[in-house]
């Protein structure tokens, strides 16, 4: 029998990672893909499938997380064998200023798909699995965090994600449904959104080498974050809805860095080296040197990172720092990517796009690249 998954956020960073992955293992994958003026799908175009093709193995659906009846509607069309909730408002920054929508989608979004399996009496059949978050920790009560470190929410994100975790440990509890939560790290990739702090800095930096960008301006660049790859982090959502007992896992790489520090990795895979000057909001980042010939437009004594108190947080969570001992224990489950090599795969793959760019702008060809802020 083939098993039919069904994912939210499919669009996203992680659904696009995971959807491939099911796919290799012969799942017939079902995506919630949320309406959009322009398209949103590009992470998944080249495993898009023609759905006039006989017997797609990747079908897509309209719908959102704040719609009960919808997603009512297509859990009992696809009668789903694992549903992977991984669709969310997942802008820590933005959840500031859309604390109530962002409760909507994180918080009774996971409520509505949980009541969907109870009330379509698929508590024995659908595997269930939360994208819960190490922003739960928030203000940290120990180092490294485990399963067990208590929760300090410092967001409306986080505070909306709490309630998803509990609700998912109680569906479990109070109907036996096999529900479990993914306590994740920060993981990025290439295909991370370009306002989250890595993507920013790989984009930034490769389009300021490239003479499209002046400068980056950037927030708290001492928050320490504990970053691991997607494509390391959804095989292992994957692996926990595989279990013979559902149970709550930390994933992440037990490694921590500044933002700093990923800033200096990225000036140095396009052959810059930099030097922090000031301190607090008067801090920048100088260049000292260029090697190669990645970056063309950079010379040394150009400013190419300033602070913007616009991007400091209401409340911030400074230090993330997480124990993979269980899922090692438990899964056999270890990361393969770090974090230096990660950086480098993002700096090359938005190197590549701003070459492209400013090949354009030379034969007077320019193409608007979106400013984004994050
Ligand atoms: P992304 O922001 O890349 O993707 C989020 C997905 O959710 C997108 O497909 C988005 O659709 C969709 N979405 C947003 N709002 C709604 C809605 N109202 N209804 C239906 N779908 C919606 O996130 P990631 O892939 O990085 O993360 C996946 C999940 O894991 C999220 O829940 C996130 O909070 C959580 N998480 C992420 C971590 C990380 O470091 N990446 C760490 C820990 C947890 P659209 O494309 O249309 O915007
Ligand atoms: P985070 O990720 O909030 O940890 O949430 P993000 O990359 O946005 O921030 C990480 C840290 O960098 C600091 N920072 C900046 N952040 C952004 N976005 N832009 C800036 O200019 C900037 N300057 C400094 C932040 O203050 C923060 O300390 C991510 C999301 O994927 C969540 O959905 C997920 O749950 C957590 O990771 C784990």
């Amino acid at each position: 029998m083939v098993k039919r998954a069904l994912i939210t956020g499919i669009t996203g960073q992680d659904g696009s990672y995971l959807a491939e992955l099911l796919l290799d293992k012969g799942y017939e994958v079902h995506g919630i893909k949320r309406r959009s003026s322009s398209i949103n799908t590009q992470r998944i175009d080249h495993i898009y499938q023609d759905p006039h093709e006989d017997d797609p193995d990747l079908i897509l659906h309209y719908g959102d997380l704040t719609d009960s009846s919808n997603l009512t509607r297509i859990m009992r069309e696809v009668q789903p064998d694992e549903v992977y909730n991984l669709g969310a408002q997942s802008h820590v920054a933005v959840s500031f200023e859309t604390p109530e929508y962002t409760t909507e989608v994180n918080a009774n979004g996971a409520l509505r798909l949980l009541e969907a399996i109870r009330f379509l009496g698929f508590e024995k059949k659908t595997r269930f699995y939360q994208a819960s978050t190490s922003e739960l920790y928030g203000l940290v009560q120990e180092t490294p965090q485990t399963e067990e470190t208590p929760f300090h929410p410092r967001s409306p994100y986080a505070v909306a994600k709490m309630y998803a975790y509990w609700i998912t440990v109680n569906y479990r509890e109070a109907y036996g449904i096999y529900a479990c939560n993914g306590i994740l790290f920060n993981h990025e990739s290439a295909r991370r959104g370009e306002t989250f702090v890595t993507r920013k800095i790989t984009r930034g930096l490769a389009n300021i080498a490239q003479g499209l960008e002046g400068c980056l301006y950037m927030g708290n660049i001492d928050a320490l974050r504990d970053w691991g790859h997607a494509k390391d982090y959804v095989r292992m959502q994957w692996m926990m809805l595989q279990q013979d007992v559902a149970e709550d896992f930390v994933i992440a790489t037990g490694v921590q860095y500044s933002v700093r520090q990923f800033i200096t990795w990225s000036a140095a895979e396009l052959g810059i080296t930099l030097r922090f000057e000031g301190t607090g909001v008067d801090e920048c980042a100088i260049v000292d040197s260029v090697i190669g010939e990645d970056a063309p437009a950079v010379s040394p004594g150009d400013v190419v990172m300033r602070i913007d108190p616009q991007y400091f947080r209401p409340a911030e969570v400074e230090t993330l720092l997480g124990s993979p001992a269980k899922a090692k224990k438990k899964l056999g489950w270890e990361p393969q990517i770090t974090a230096q090599e990660m950086c480098a795969e993002m700096v090359a793959n938005d190197l590549k796009v701003a070459r492209r760019h400013a090949l354009l702008k030379e034969h007077g060809l320019d193409l608007p690249i979106p400013l984004e802020n994050g």
